[in-house]
């Protein structure tokens, strides 16, 4: 008989390897946590390699279809949260209505403090990407995002940009904030690809 871990690690296949679960929400970043007195200033562009570059207020962003989805998110620093649901825009909407390039190979998403992350096409144009406003029914707070973050489920949670405000869509791939420092530049949790030298 086997009276080792105690802990289930494995909720039935959802956690990818050496991950663990946490029910609180931590909250990780480089640099400060923007506070918004209002949105009258606050914007989002989308350009690069599109047939329609948008500038796109908070309201415009709000008419677009409103979508929500239940996931599980994995931080490389180790900790996995499960069943998050969020609501927002899907990328792929965003992408069909710029018109995006044929040519569009990768995505910078650009947040506040010119924090960048990055990632493949096929990566941003998945269902279940989404541009998020609200978490668990409830607007974003500041430190997890507000107004509005990228949710990008199926890579580490360093990809999912907090405080967005642009996404430039480009022919080749460029390394962001944390791929700069050593992380890896697709980040798939199940393949554990946490660092670049990997
Ligand atoms: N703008 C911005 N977004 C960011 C980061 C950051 O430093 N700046 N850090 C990333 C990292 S490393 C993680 S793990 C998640 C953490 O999100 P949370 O604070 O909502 O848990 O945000 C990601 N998005
Ligand atoms: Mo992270």
């Amino acid at each position: 008989m086997y009276f080792g871990k105690t802990k289930q690690k494995d909720e039935s296949g959802r956690v990818p390897p050496n991950q663990n679960v946490t029910t609180s929400f931590p909250v990780l970043h480089a640099g400060n946590i923007p506070y918004y007195q209002n949105l009258q200033q606050w914007n989002l562009q989308v350009y690069g390699l599109v047939e329609h570059p948008m500038l796109l207020t908070f309201q415009e962003l709000l008419e677009f279809p409103q979508a929500e989805t239940t996931n599980d998110i994995h931080c490389v620093t180790g900790w996995s949260r499960l069943d998050n649901i969020w609501t927002g825009v899907r990328a792929k909407d965003i992408a069909e209505k710029a018109g995006v390039k044929e040519k569009a190979g990768f995505v910078i998403l650009h947040a506040e403090e010119g924090w960048t992350s990055n990632l493949a096409m096929e990566d941003f144009l998945r269902e279940t990407t989404i541009l998020a406003h609200s978490f668990n029914h409830e607007p974003l707070t500041p430190e997890h995002g507000y107004p509005l973050r990228a949710v990008i489920p199926h890579l580490y949670f360093w990809k999912s940009a907090k405080w967005l405000r642009g996404i430039q869509f480009l022919e080749r791939n460029h390394p962001g904030f944390w791929e700069r420092n050593g992380y890896h530049m697709n980040g798939d949790p199940w393949k554990e690809e946490r660092l670049s030298w990997d």
